[in-house]
């Protein structure tokens, strides 16, 4: 008999870490046995989802359902020992989502379930290819990690210790027509100009700079976290800084406390889009660059669907060499409508069309 106590209580605070991988989860102690059956991780965007309650109706006085620990349902009348939910996805960001089944028993306890499941984009990446239209020369020195067009003048943010610049450059000639170095101690990563103030973060240290456009003078240093802590490409909307940190993940970061307000998870049908470096925004679609590759994923800021995949290989055949490192840099000239892209160390920059 004791034997059988105590299995029940290492039942209980088994089944009590409200963990359960799925499908249901573990067997509770008689009185107080309740599922969440929903079968299977894997959702893909626009799939409605029907999940199962099971309950000793008579033992309890509420369920409700937390997605992502947001209260989406609750019924505390008519409660019958099998509900069913229908959790619809189409409105919903993709990537790792939480549901939570919270069950209040009629003596006031509530226990609590969660599965968790996975939402990929509906359709593939549109497949599409870059073709280049001009090109000029880049500094075979700059290992290039941020670029954008401000006021019609393209700035370039450089990495690697010690050898780490923010410049400004002339498009049609490649020469440096203004450029200041960081700290020997910081790794220069992506710039965006944002409200006529520049700004650049770096790689392992955390730390952002907030520059004035014309000068270079730093009016603000900054922190900030990405899960990875480390910082790579950089751009914004009109609220807020994006951020990558070379996973799947986007940062949406305040300008005024640099806490993140959003987290974007970029998928495509099949699953994460990774290494996602250099960014650009353009025309409400974010264009992120994955290391180690040829591609550029056009992402939707609201849902973190790929929605296209850019080949960028005719720059490299366009080079005429193999690249000295890889693709990294995207521009946009919002007042000329022309693409811009280059990388680390390539002694040319490209405008390129997408066809
Ligand atoms: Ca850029």
């Amino acid at each position: 008999m004791k034997k059988l106590l105590y299995l029940a209580i290492i039942a209980l605070m088994v089944s009590s870490c409200g963990d359960d991988k799925s499908d249901g989860g573990s067997p509770e102690p008689k009185g107080f046995a309740f599922n969440l059956v929903s079968n299977g991780r894997v959702l893909t965007s626009g799939e409605s989802h029907t999940m199962r309650i099971e309950i000793p109706a008579n033992d309890v006085q509420k369920v409700e359902l937390f997605l992502d620990g947001r209260s989406i349902w609750s019924k505390s009348e008519q409660l019958s020992d099998n509900m069913e939910y229908v959790f619809e996805t189409a409105a919903l960001p993709l990537g790792s989502h939480r549901i939570e089944l919270a069950v209040t028993k009629k003596d006031g306890k509530t226990r609590k379930k969660a599965v968790d499941k996975v939402l990929l984009a509906a359709n593939p990446p549109k497949k599409r290819n870059a073709t280049v239209i001009n090109s000029y020369t880049h500094d075979n020195q700059a290992f290039t990690q941020g670029l954008e067009f401000y006021k019609g003048v393209l700035f370039e943010g450089t990495g690697n210790r010690s050898q780490s610049t923010l410049r400004k450059v002339n498009l049609e000639t490649g020469s440096v027509d203004y450029k200041i170095h960081l700290d020997g101690q910081y790794f220069g990563e992506g710039i965006t100009v944002f409200n006529d103030k520049v700004y650049q973060i770096t790689y392992t240290s955390k730390k952002g700079f907030v520059y004035e456009p014309d000068s270079f003078k730093v009016l603000k240093e900054f922190t900030f976290n990405t899960n990875k802590a480390e910082g790579w490409g950089l751009t914004h909307d009109s609220e807020y800084l994006i951020m990558s940190d070379g996973s799947h993940r986007l940062y949406f970061v305040d300008t005024v406390n640099f806490s993140t307000v959003k987290t974007l998870e970029v998928y495509s049908n099949t699953g994460p889009v990774n290494y996602l470096n250099e960014l650009e925004y353009i025309d409400g679609k974010i264009y992120a660059n994955q290391w180690q590759s040829y591609n550029v994923v056009v992402i939707d800021p609201q849902t973190g669907a790929a929605l296209e995949q850019i080949d960028l290989y005719p720059l490299v055949d366009e080079l005429g060499e193999t690249p000295p490192e890889v693709l990294n840099g995207l521009a946009y000239n919002r007042d000329t409508k022309k693409l811009y892209a280059t990388g680390k160390y390539w002694p040319k920059l490209f405008e390129i069309e997408i066809k």
